[in-house]
C-alpha cells in the first residue's frame, strides 16, 4: 500500500462537478481507498485565452502499480468526455500523478515527481493541505521550499468539495 497524491483540473463542463464525480471515480478504483481530499481552488489558465480553472489535490491510499494507476486515471478522464484536440487545451478533466510513494519514475508515459510542481501553486498549495508539514519529495526536496519559492498569486480557495 502506498500513498499517492493526484492533482486534479478542469475548466470546461462546470469544474466543479466534473472535480466531484473525478473523486466518486478514484474512490471507487480496485484495491484503492480515497484518503483525503484538498479544497477546490480557481485561478487563472497559465494559457491566456482559456476559462479559468478549478483544482484540487486528492489522497490516495492504493496496491495499484503505476502504470495501472494512470491507464486508470486515463479512462477517469476519457469517461468524463476528455477530447485531447491540442496539448495543453482546454479540458473536461485532467488527473496527474503527483507523487507515488516516495517513489522516482522517469519513464516515457510517467515523470514522478510531477516535473511541473514546483511552478504550480494550484498543486502546491492544495497539496500542502495533505501532507505532513516536513514532507520531504523523492527527489530530496522539501515541500516547504517549493511553497516558499511560489508565491500564493492568483489563487481562489472555495469552500470545501
Ligand atoms: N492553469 C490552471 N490554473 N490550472 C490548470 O490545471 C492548468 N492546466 C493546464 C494549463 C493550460 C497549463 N493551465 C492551467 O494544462
Amino acid at each position: 500500500m502506498e500513498r499517492i497524491y493526484i492533482g486534479l483540473g478542469s475548466n470546461l463542463a462546470d469544474p466543479a462537478e466534473q472535480l466531484r464525480s473525478a473523486l466518486t471515480a478514484l474512490g471507487q478504483l480496485p484495491q484503492t481507498t480515497l484518503a483525503g481530499v484538498s479544497a477546490f481552488y480557481q485561478s487563472d489558465s497559465l494559457l491566456p485565452g482559456q476559462p479559468r480553472y478549478t483544482n484540487a489535490v486528492a489522497a490516495l491510499d492504493s496496491d495499484l502499480a503505476p502504470l495501472d494507476l494512470l491507464d486508470s486515471l486515463q479512462a477517469i478522464e476519457n469517461d468524463q468526455g476528455r477530447e485531447r484536440l491540442e496539448r495543453w487545451g482546454p479540458r473536461t478533466l485532467d488527473l496527474d500523478i503527483l507523487l507515488f510513494g516516495d517513489r522516482l519514475i522517469d519513464e516515457p508515459r510517467l515523470k514522478v515527481p510531477h516535473y511541473q510542481l514546483q511552478e504550480r501553486a494550484f498543486v502546491l498549495y492544495p497539496l500542502a493541505e495533505l501532507v505532513p508539514e516536513d514532507l520531504r519529495l523523492a527527489d530530496g526536496r522539501a515541500l516547504a521550499d517549493l511553497l516558499a519559492a511560489c508565491p500564493f498569486v492568483g489563487l481562489e480557495r472555495l469552500a470545501h468539495a
